[in-house]
């Protein structure tokens, strides 16, 4: 395999000033021309310097270089590329080229989904669509043309404005697009199909009207009012807090139910995964509702911070990805708080960072822990599409929060107009990046910089730091140690500038103490602590009662915490902590801790940290003041996922699985009669629904405590999931009864039925059915889950070609059913390795993920060990491997 390094970075030979593209649209056999207007990029390079253009799969069946047919010995074509020798500094080549939209199920480049065409150009689509310099440092003004069958294609849509629209002989007709802003080909979209729209004019900040549309197949229109209301209020927010309005007369989302990911951002043009516009109660959870606003921010905002600026290349991906990912998660945030007073907004917020937080621990941590750890600007890659990752987005996130956090929101948003002052119009780096916050802070700290905090972009890994501290005489003595274990390529790294944000909670009053610190001073700024040494000791004073620290509060950074909090500490911290996140934290070091012992005493729930669990869900089951948000957050245990990483040495999922559920067991009976009550206040039954912050938590609340009571499991609580099913007016509802009715009971519950035969015609609820049953955890021992599996991969309505069809079986098992994917006889890996291999030859790039699932196999205990070994070889051996998997299960097996 070919690896590419970002130190081998060179700029293009030519610039492509303009790009006119004429599509005649066809299923089978699709026509492409274009016109290529290109110059030489540097004044000084000399003239015969080749052009130099990516292609794949590509018919090609004319070249001409102004004007003039080519000749074949003036160019050379191979299975990457076409190469045009001594085109001369400036000129014009045209080409023409046919390819196979129907034929192509990796869904990159142009493809068919249900009769319409999509394209996804990101990272490197667009090669498979026509020869280009298909790389995000040259961007090119493009003109579009698209011609197609006026009955079957009816509406045809790409980037910018409408610049034409005539009928044409023969059925045809023909749209024609000019988009104002240059853009790299990887921002490029065409759609053309059977379309309707919901639409409405919107006044930009300048006063003038912009177009906003969503368009989706016939017969979805009922589910579009949602998405529209995100896009307004994420255009909104981001004139209000970042000062950045939308910059064309018209913004189009385009939804289709085939997609690899979520979404794409090309420029006014965005096109989803029906997964993220599609809400409606009776069909999408409260979960969904937050999804569909949160990644209609996110593609939105990526017109400035993606689009405006790009990157130079893709090694610099987190430049866009986490900051805009950092952009959505304020921007969800934001909405949450909305309309709450003082108090509830702290609480939603912070309910959303806890959100955020959780998925970091669960899925980047254990990716920063194996083979494929990466830094958030990774070194090389072997396949840009696998680079897609929660390392990139989440972990960049953080990098930029951490900035945020450094900086504050003034000179943070002085820092964003430093860097689009500097950058708009270009593909830059995350260096340039960091410059621009670094000059924003330097103009008020002319002491301070960046220069340490840039490791986070060049070193990868979780660092860990340990906290102790001594309290006497009024002083605190608080030393921090910071280390990192090594990664792929990076065996010792320097320390980390870590920003911790802290505070002394009183114990007598549980007030915070104001912090007062008497060594090296400079170090802390407001209540944050710049920690920048391997070991450091703070000193602080001004406390002469006892008091017990609560660190890195809000998770001011990406780290793993130890700390010499005994349980006594936790116990007060999960009562007390004035900050929300801390105080959720130590609820789940608390729970963390009794798993373990109960997993490490095969069953015993005799312990110490047993008992402190038990005491802190009572006090958050009797304390009136949390918000309903806050209470389903604190009561939830930690995720399988998120022990298993955890835990200190081989560990074996299917026990911790079992050691969880009896911690969970052991709460349900011990609060039955308080669930059973939370249950009653907080059921809406027969009550209109609304997805507001309020009702979702008041829903997620009662819906925690019907997971206690079925856990308990009589009868009784049995018919309770069953009435809440029966009568739920809304998904959120509907699904927590039946997901728990099926991962608990005893039969198969006849609601599984009658949930696909009320929505066997919605494909993500069918998705959902899918999911739920993939999902069916070891501890339900009436199901044997391995071959409801197995069924269900013979189901008339289950296929792999479908992205998310595929991932509602496939990465539901492999990735959130831990106690079922391990099984202790292997048949959980031969079963993935089954589907993987199947994968490879359908969609590359989707089947990578899913050979992801044993990423993380070496963690596990020498008998599991074994069996994930054979399934890794028998795929990394199987023909015809795509190098998207060969790199994934390659890397896993180093
Ligand atoms: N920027 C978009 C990335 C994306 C993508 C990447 C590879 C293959 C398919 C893809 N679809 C979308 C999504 C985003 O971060 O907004
Ligand atoms: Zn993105």
């Amino acid at each position: 395999p070919i690896t590419f390094y970002r130190k081998d970075y060179t700029a293009p030979n030519h610039r492509i000033k303009s790009t006119d593209l004429i599509f005649t649209l066809n299923p089978s056999r699709t026509k492409v021309e274009s016109r290529l207007q290109f110059e030489s990029w540097g004044e000084t390079n000399p003239d015969n310097l080749p052009l130099e253009l990516d292609g794949e799969d590509l018919e090609l069946e004319k070249v001409l270089l102004n004007g003039k047919q080519l000749t074949s010995e003036s160019y050379t074509q191979t299975a990457s590329g076409l190469t045009i020798h001594n085109p001369g500094r400036e000129g014009l080549l045209e080409l023409t080229v046919y390819i196979q939209p129907d034929k192509n199920t990796r869904l990159e480049g142009l493809y068919v989904s249900n009769g319409n065409f999509f394209t996804q150009c990101e990272a490197q689509g667009f090669r498979r669509i026509t020869y280009f310099p298909d790389r995000p440092d040259v961007l090119s003004q493009f003109t579009v043309t698209l011609i197609a069958d006026k009955t079957t294609h009816p509406v045809s849509l790409s980037n910018g404005n409408l610049i034409e629209e005539k009928s044409l002989d023969d059925g045809l007709h023909q749209t024609r697009w000019e988009d104002p802003f240059p853009k790299p080909a990887y921002l490029f979209a065409l759609v053309a199909g059977r379309f309707v729209c919901q639409e409405e004019t919107i006044q930009k900040g300048d006063g003038k009207p912009a177009l906003l549309q969503v368009w989706v197949e016939p017969g979805n229109l009922d589910k579009t009012d949602f998405a529209m209301q995100s896009l307004k209020k994420s255009i909104d927010w981001d004139r209000s807090r970042f000062g950045l309005d939308l910059d064309l007369d018209r913004f189009m989302i385009v939804a289709t139910a085939d997609f690899n990911m979520g979404a794409m951002e090309n420029k006014g043009l965005n096109i989803f995964n029906t997964r993220f516009v599609f809400a409606n109660p009776e069909l999408a959870t409260d979960v969904d509702f937050e999804n569909v606003e949160s990644v209609v921010g996110h593609e939105y905002f990526h017109n400035w911070t993606g689009n405006r600026v790009t990157c130079r290349d893709w090694f610099q991906l987190s430049l866009k990805e986490g900051l805009t990912v950092f952009r959505d998660q304020e921007f969800s945030a934001d909405m949450m708080a909305e309309g709450l007073d003082v108090k509830q907004a702290e609480s939603a917020r912070a309910a959303k960072r806890i959100d955020d937080v959780k998925v970091l621990r669960a899925a980047q941590f254990p990716e920063d822990a194996g083979p494929m750890a990466h830094p958030i600007r990774p070194d090389s890659y072997q396949e840009i599409n696998n680079f897609y990752t929660v390392t990139v987005y989440e972990k960049g996130a953080e990098v930029i929060r951490m900035q945020h956090t450094l900086l504050g929101e003034t000179l943070f948003q002085r820092g964003m107009k430093i860097y689009f002052d500097r950058h708009d119009g270009q593909a830059v780096t995350c260096e340039d990046f960091v410059a621009a916050m670094e000059t924003a802070l330097q103009e008020s700290h002319p002491e301070l910089d960046l220069k340490q905090f840039r490791h986070w972009y060049a070193q990868a890994g979780t660092p860990e730091v340990f906290a102790s501290w001594k309290q006497a005489d009024d002083r605190l003595e608080l030393t921090l140690k910071q280390s990192c274990r090594p990664t792929p390529g990076q065996a010792t790294k320097p320390a980390f500038h870590i920003p911790v944000k802290l505070g002394f909670v009183d114990v007598a009053s549980g007030n915070d103490m104001p912090l007062v610190l008497e060594s090296n001073a400079a170090a802390l700024h407001g209540d944050v602590l710049d920690f920048t040494q391997a070991s450091e000791t703070f000193v602080f004073t001004g406390l002469s009662k006892p008091v017990v620290p609560s660190l890195l509060r809000g998770f001011s950074a990406p780290v793993i915490l130890h700390t010499a909090h005994n349980t006594e500490d936790l116990i007060f911290l999960a009562g007390h902590d004035n900050d929300p996140f801390n105080r959720w934290d130590a609820c789940q070091k608390v729970y963390g801790k009794a798993i373990v012992d109960i997993y490490k005493s095969a069953g015993d729930t005799g312990s110490a940290n047993t008992q402190a669990a038990v005491q802190v869900v009572g006090s958050l089951l009797q304390d009136a003041q949390l918000s309903d948000g806050f209470l389903a957050l604190a009561l939830q245990l930690p995720g399988e996922g998120t022990l298993l990483e955890a835990f200190e040495g081989l560990v074996d999922p299917v026990a911790m699985h079992f050691a969880r559920t009896t911690l969970r067991d052991l709460l349900a009976c011990t609060y039955a009669a308080e669930f059973n009550a939370l249950y009653a206040e907080r059921n809406l039954n027969g009550q209109p629904y609304e997805y507001n912050a309020i009702a979702a938590s008041q829903r997620a609340l009662k819906n925690v405590a019907l997971s206690y009571l079925l856990a308990a499991g009589s009868e009784e609580e049995l018919a309770i999931a069953q009435a809440q099913y029966a009568q739920a007016n809304n998904m959120t509802d509907r699904m927590a009864a039946l997901s728990n009715l099926v991962h608990t009971s005893a039969e198969k519950p006849a609601e599984l039925a009658d949930f696909f035969e009320r929505f066997k015609l919605e494909p993500l609820v069918v998705d959902k059915w899918f999911m739920l049953q993939a999902t069916i955890p070891a501890s339900n021992e009436n199901a044997d889950t391995l071959q409801i599996i197995r069924d269900l991969l013979k189901h008339p309505a289950f296929t792999l070609k479908n992205p998310n069809r595929a991932r509602s079986v496939l990465a539901a098992f492999a990735m959130q059913n831990p106690s079922v994917f391990h099984n202790h006889g292997g048949e959980g890996y031969a079963l993935w390795a089954d589907l993987v291999i199947e994968l490879n030859t359908i969609n590359p790039q989707v089947a990578a993920r899913m050979a992801r699932g044993l990423d993380r196999w070496t963690k596990l205990v020498p008998l599991l060990q074994d069996k994930a070994r054979v399934q890794l070889e028998r795929i990394f051996n199987t023909d015809k491997l795509s190098p998207d998997v060969r790199e994934v299960i390659g890397k896993a097996l180093d």
